[in-house]
């Protein structure tokens, strides 16, 4: 679809005021959410993609993900809506060292369009600023964000941490990103892992209704 391959090469080359122009053309076209973020997705991993074979550098790294900001400036408010009713409360951060935010973004968003109510504390959170978060704000679920490989062991920490801390019965973690998987969350005690934003929202509609209570 010639639309999609506009907004794909739009973000693969970096160029934010086009990119919103043709996914807000994009949607007043008809043409669904879902089919606009994962072209702009496609368009992020081919990134990554020249990124590590050193065909593009950092320079070029940032303004594409500026320009897929961009284009979620446009989505954000289709996306979230009107929530009608609370399904739980979800404590969303990025892991310390790492700055990566588009995809916790777009996961805060997507619990948000679920009715559930969202606290983003950020990027580069310590294990002590997730701790005093969930003291202070109470949410049934935390979820973590990691991209990076050299963020593991922060993440492995904040778990064993928050797990060891008053709140650990009483919060669930779930933890997601391009750098984690199953077998690392199983490893590490999370209560669940998921490797995109809607499959995280039905992961923490069962864990919530799996009977967790509010702390
Ligand atoms: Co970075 N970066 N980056 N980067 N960057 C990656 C992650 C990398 C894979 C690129 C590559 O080499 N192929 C690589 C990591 C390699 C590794 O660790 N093995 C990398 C690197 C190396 C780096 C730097 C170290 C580069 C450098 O400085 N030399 C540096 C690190 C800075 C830091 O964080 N300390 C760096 C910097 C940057 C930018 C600032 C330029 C920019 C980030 C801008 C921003 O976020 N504000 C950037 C970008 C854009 C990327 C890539 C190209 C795209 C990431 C993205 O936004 N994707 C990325 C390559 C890639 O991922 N293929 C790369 C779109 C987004 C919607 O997807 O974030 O995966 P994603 O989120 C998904 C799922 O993962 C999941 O749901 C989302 C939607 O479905 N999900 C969750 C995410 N969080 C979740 C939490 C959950 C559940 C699901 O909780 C339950």
């Amino acid at each position: 679809m010639e639309e999609l391959n506009q907004i794909y090469n739009s973000v693969l080359i970096g160029k934010a005021p086009e990119t919103k122009d043709l996914v807000q053309k994009a949607v007043s076209g008809g043409l669904s959410v879902g089919s606009i973020i994962s072209t702009m997705n496609s368009a992020m991993e081919e990134v990554g993609q020249r990124f590590s074979r050193n065909e593009i550098f950092l320079p070029e790294m940032m303004v594409a993900a500026r320009a897929m900001k961009f284009g979620m400036e446009i989505l954000e408010p289709r996306i979230v809506g009107e929530a009608k009713d609370t399904k739980g409360k979800v404590l969303i951060g990025t892991i310390k060292g790492d700055l990566h935010d588009i995809g916790k973004n777009l996961v805060a968003m997507m619990f948000r369009s679920a009715g559930f109510e969202v606290i983003d504390i950020g990027v580069d959170v310590t294990k002590e600023r997730f701790l005093e978060s969930i003291q202070a704000e109470t949410p049934q679920l935390c979820a973590i964000s990691a991209l990076l490989t050299t963020v593991l062991a922060n993440l492995a920490e904040t778990i064993a941490f928050l797990k060891a801390s008053e709140v650990g019965e009483k919060c669930k973690i779930i933890i997601g990103g391009a750098a984690v998987d199953a077998g690392f969350a199983e490893r590490v005690g999370a209560d669940g892992y998921s490797d995109d934003a809607g499959a995280a929202v039905q992961m923490a509609k069962s864990l919530v209704q799996s009977g967790i209570s509010q702390i």
